[in-house]
C-alpha cells in the first residue's frame, strides 16, 4: 500500500517536475568571438516536434497552401524575400555573432542570397507541369506533379541562412509545408526568419521552426510517422541515423548531404596566382566550415615548389579576425568543442610526420580564432588526409601524372566535390569525367548558383540542392490513366 502511494506521488511529482522544467527548459548560444553567451533559447524536444508536425499536416492536409495556384505561391514568396532584403543587417550581424560569419560578407552575400533562393523557387512554383501519355488506342493518360507532403529540414551550423533557404525555398514552391530545426549553434536568424515568413503572410502552421539538439528534436523528426519527407545536412554518422530512423518509422523519403575531403588538382600548366588562390579560397573560406572545401590540395611535381612559395606568401596575408571588421577574410569557428578538434586533428597531423608549412595554432586568447594552417610532406593514407577536418587546414600533397592525379583524388570515401587547375581543355575535360563527385570547378572553386544542382557521390550523401533538381525532390508523381473509345490512333 504504501509503496503503491509512494509511486503515486513520485509519479505526480515527476510530471510537475517535466512540466515546470519543460515551461523553463533553454539553452545558451554563444558568440564564438569571445566565447560568451548570447541570449537563451527556448529549447524545443519530442513533444514540440509534435505540436509542430500537427500544425504542418493540419496545413497540408486543409490548409491553403498546397491548394493554391503556383502563381498565388510565387506573390508570398516574393514578399518574404523583400522582407528579408529590408532586413539585411539585422540577419547579417546576426549570423556574424552567432556563426563567426564575416559580417561584410553575410550582408553582401549570403543574406540577399537567401533572397534569391526564394525568387528563383518562387519562379519555378507556377511551372510545375505533368506530362501527357499516349499509351495505347484503348489509353490515355497524364501525369501530375504533387507535393510530397510534410518535410523535415535538419540544418546544421555552417550556413545557417544559406542551408535554410536551400532546402525551404524549393519546399515552399513545391506547395509542402515543414519542420525546420536549426542547428543548436546557430538558431538566431532561423527564428528571425519565422518571424518574416508569418509577415510575408506565409500561411500558419506552414513553416515551422523549432529550435533543438540533435538528439531530440531532431531524432524525433527522423523518426515521426506523420513526416513525409527528411532533408538533413550534417555528419556522415548522424547521416546513417537519418536513414535508419526513416526506414524503422514510416519509410519517410530522405535526402542527405554529408561530409567531403574534397581534391583540388593542379597541374604543371596552371597559372601560379590563380591556382594558390584557388587554394586558399577552397580552404580558408567560410574558416574552412564547408562541406565542399578543398582540403586535400594535389600538385604537380614540376610546379610543386614555385607553387608552396607563392601558396606561403599568400596564406601569410590572409587576415583572420573580428569577422565585424570590413578587412578580415576568415572568422573564428563555430565552437570550443569544434576549435579543439580542429587543433587536435593539426596534433595528428604533426604526430604522423607531416610538415607544419605555417599555422597551425589558435590565436589570441579569447574566442576561437585558428591560424590558417597548411600541412606538406602529407602521405595520403594520414589521418588529416583522410578525415574531414572542418577547419582551416590544408594538406597538400605531390603527384606525377594525369593517371595518378586521378586516382588519389578518388581515393576517398566522398564525392562531394572537386577542383582542377590546367589550362588544357583535354586534361580538364577527362579529370572531370573521371572524379566521383557532385560537382566539379575547373579554374574557380565555390562557383555556385541557384540554378546549379550540387550533392554527393559516395559517402558524401544523395540527393541534391540548388536548381530543379531541388525541386523534384519535393514533388511525387500521380499517373492518372482514362480508357478512350472509338479512337482511330
Ligand atoms: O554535426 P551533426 P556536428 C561534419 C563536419 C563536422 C562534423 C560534426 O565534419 O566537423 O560533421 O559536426 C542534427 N538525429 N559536418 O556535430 O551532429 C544537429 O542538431 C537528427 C558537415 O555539428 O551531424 C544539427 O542540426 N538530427 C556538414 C545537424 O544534425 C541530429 C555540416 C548537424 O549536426 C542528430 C555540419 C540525430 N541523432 C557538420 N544528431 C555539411 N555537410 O555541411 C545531430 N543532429
Amino acid at each position: 500500500m504504501y509503496f503503491i502511494v509512494y509511486k503515486i506521488i513520485a509519479r505526480t511529482t515527476d510530471i510537475l517536475l517535466y512540466h515546470l522544467f519543460h515551461i523553463w527548459r533553454t539553452f545558451e548560444t554563444i558568440d564564438p568571438r569571445t566565447g560568451e553567451v548570447i541570449a537563451r533559447i527556448a529549447e524545443g524536444d519530442k513533444e514540440d516536434i509534435d505540436l509542430a508536425v500537427k500544425a504542418a499536416r493540419r496545413a497540408f492536409d486543409h490548409g491553403p497552401w498546397p491548394r493554391f495556384s503556383g502563381a498565388e505561391r510565387r506573390r508570398l514568396m516574393w514578399k518574404f524575400a523583400d522582407l528579408i532584403e529590408e532586413h539585411v543587417e539585422e540577419l547579417a550581424a546576426l549570423d556574424a555573432l552567432d556563426a563567426g560569419k564575416v559580417y561584410l560578407r553575410a550582408k553582401t552575400a549570403e543574406i540577399p542570397g537567401a533572397a534569391e533562393f526564394l525568387r528563383f523557387f518562387a519562379g519555378a512554383a507556377d511551372k510545375i507541369h505533368g506530362e501527357v501519355l499516349k499509351m495505347s488506342s484503348e489509353l490515355q493518360g497524364y501525369t501530375l506533379r504533387e507535393p510530397v507532403g510534410v518535410v523535415g529540414h535538419i540544418i546544421p551550423w555552417n550556413f545557417p541562412t544559406t542551408m535554410f533557404f536551400m532546402k525551404v525555398s524549393p519546399a515552399l514552391a513545391a506547395g509542402c509545408t515543414m519542420i525546420v530545426k536549426p542547428a543548436e549553434q546557430t538558431p538566431l536568424t532561423a527564428l528571425y526568419y519565422a518571424h518574416l515568413a508569418k509577415l510575408a503572410g506565409i500561411p500558419d502552421g506552414v513553416l515551422n521552426v523549432v529550435p533543438g539538439f540533435g538528439p531530440t528534436a531532431g531524432a524525433a523528426i527522423c523518426s515521426h510517422m506523420d513526416i513525409d519527407y527528411v532533408c538533413f545536412t550534417g555528419s556522415t554518422d548522424v547521416g546513417r541515423l537519418v536513414m535508419q530512423a526513416a526506414a524503422a518509422s514510416n519509410l519517410k523519403q530522405v535526402s542527405l548531404e554529408l561530409g567531403g575531403k574534397s581534391p583540388l588538382l593542379i597541374f604543371d600548366d596552371a597559372d601560379l596566382d590563380t591556382a594558390a588562390d584557388v587554394a586558399l579560397l577552397g580552404n580558408l573560406y567560410n574558416k574552412g566550415e564547408i562541406c565542399v572545401a578543398s582540403s586535400r590540395v594535389f600538385v604537380q611535381e614540376g610546379i610543386y615548389d614555385k607553387f608552396e612559395k607563392k601558396l606561403l606568401e599568400k596564406a601569410k596575408a590572409w587576415l583572420v579576425g573580428d569577422p565585424f571588421d570590413p578587412t578580415v577574410r576568415q572568422g573564428p569557428q563555430i565552437s570550443e568543442r569544434h576549435f579543439d578538434r580542429i587543433l587536435s586533428y593539426i596534433e595528428h597531423g604533426k604526430r604522423e610526420g607531416a610538415t607544419l608549412l605555417t599555422g597551425g595554432k589558435p590565436i589570441g586568447d579569447k574566442g576561437y580564432y585558428i591560424e590558417p594552417t597548411i600541412f606538406t610532406n602529407v602521405k595520403e593514407d594520414m589521418i588529416i588526409a583522410k578525415e574531414e577536418i572542418f577547419g582551416p587546414v590544408m594538406a597538400l600533397m605531390k603527384f606525377k601524372t594525369v593517371e595518378e592525379a586521378i586516382k588519389s583524388a578518388n581515393n576517398t570515401q566522398y564525392g562531394l566535390a572537386a577542383g582542377i587547375v590546367t589550362k588544357d581543355l583535354n586534361v580538364a575535360n577527362t579529370v572531370s569525367r573521371s572524379i566521383r563527385a557532385g560537382i566539379i570547378w575547373i579554374n574557380c572553386y565555390f562557383g555556385f548558383s541557384m540554378d546549379c544542382p550540387y550533392g554527393g557521390y559516395k559517402m558524401s550523401g544523395f540527393g541534391r540542392e540548388y536548381g530543379l533538381e531541388s525541386l523534384y525532390k519535393y514533388l511525387q508523381i500521380k499517373s492518372v490513366v482514362t480508357p478512350i473509345y472509338n479512337s482511330p490512333w
